[in-house]
């Protein structure tokens, strides 16, 4: 592990970079992953809460599970791993993009200046009805489910399964994967498409690509570096 932790982290130092998280970057702050065995909550799984059907059919329940996230997330702290890569990026102005598919806010809190979030953020709310967006971070949040001034109910301003990204977090994490010289995929199991996606972009634009996970993932036969082990271990020792 020491050598190919040398070799990347000198290729950090002058290289164009992406770093591409998922909730594994969370995990050591205590937010539970989507695919780990604690993960799935009471024996729903996040495909079948996180969709607008299971909105529309029960919003209170998608919001119960929201807001049990949200009062987690506002327990915990962003982890060396989150902190590391805000250095990285403080030392590699112009050249390094963030791109998560977390929507727990954990990367700004850790001082990530501009984080492209393809999935959203768990602390926006959206109106159903008007489409007014506003930040709040009441945890927990009563009552549920929320509504808008204008009577429709809020929602989780995120992505869910069968939604689009939004265009812009979309186009400008490809143009930084197809840019990119180094692409680290760090805590995710590379599996939801098309954010995934990303790692085969950035390997046929010629990328080197190092992937951060204990467990194996489809991007391991992409990589360079596959360095196995918890985010908040390895990252630091790059700086
Ligand atoms: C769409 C937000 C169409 C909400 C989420 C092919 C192409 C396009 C779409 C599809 C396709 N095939 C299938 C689809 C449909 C679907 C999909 O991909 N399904 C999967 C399940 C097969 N995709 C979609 O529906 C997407 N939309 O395609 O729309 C469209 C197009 C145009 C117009 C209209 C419609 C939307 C997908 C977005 C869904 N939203 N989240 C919320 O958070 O509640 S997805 C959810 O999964 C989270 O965002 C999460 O980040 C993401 C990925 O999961 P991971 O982050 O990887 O987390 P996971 O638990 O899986 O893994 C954790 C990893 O960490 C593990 O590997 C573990 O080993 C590791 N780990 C653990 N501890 C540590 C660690 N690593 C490091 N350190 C540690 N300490
Ligand atoms: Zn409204």
């Amino acid at each position: 592990m020491e050598d190919s932790l040398g070799l990347l982290r000198s290729s950090l130092g002058t290289a164009r970079c992406v770093a591409f998280t998922g909730a594994g970057i969370s995990a050591e702050s205590g937010v539970p992953t989507f695919r780990g065995t604690q993960g799935l909550w009471r024996s729903f799984s996040p495909e079948k809460l996180a969709t607008p059907e299971a909105f529309a059919e029960d919003p209170r329940l998608v919001w119960e599970w929201y807001d049990w996230r949200r009062q987690i997330i506002s327990q915990v702290k962003p982890n060396p791993g989150h902190r590391a890569l805000a250095e990285i990026e403080r030392r590699a102005p112009g050249r390094f993009t963030l791109v998560t598919q977390n929507v727990d806010g954990l990367h700004d809190r850790a001082g990530s200046r501009h984080p492209v979030k393809l999935h959203g953020d768990i602390w926006q709310l959206r109106c159903t009805g008007c489409a007014a967006e506003i930040r709040n971070e009441q945890a927990p949040l009563e009552p549920l489910p929320p509504r808008c001034p204008c009577g429709a109910f809020l929602r989780p301003a995120v992505v869910w399964f069968g939604e689009a990204i939004p265009e812009d977090a979309w186009e400008q994490a490809f143009e930084a994967a197809t840019q990119a010289q180094v692409f680290l995929v760090i805590g995710t199991s590379v599996t939801v498409y098309p954010a995934a996606g990303l790692v085969a972009v950035a390997r046929k634009s010629g990328a080197r690509v190092a992937v951060l996970n204990p467990d194996p993932t489809p991007a391991d036969e992409l990589a360079e570096w596959v360095l196995r082990g918890p985010a908040g271990q390895i990252l630091p020792r790059l700086l």
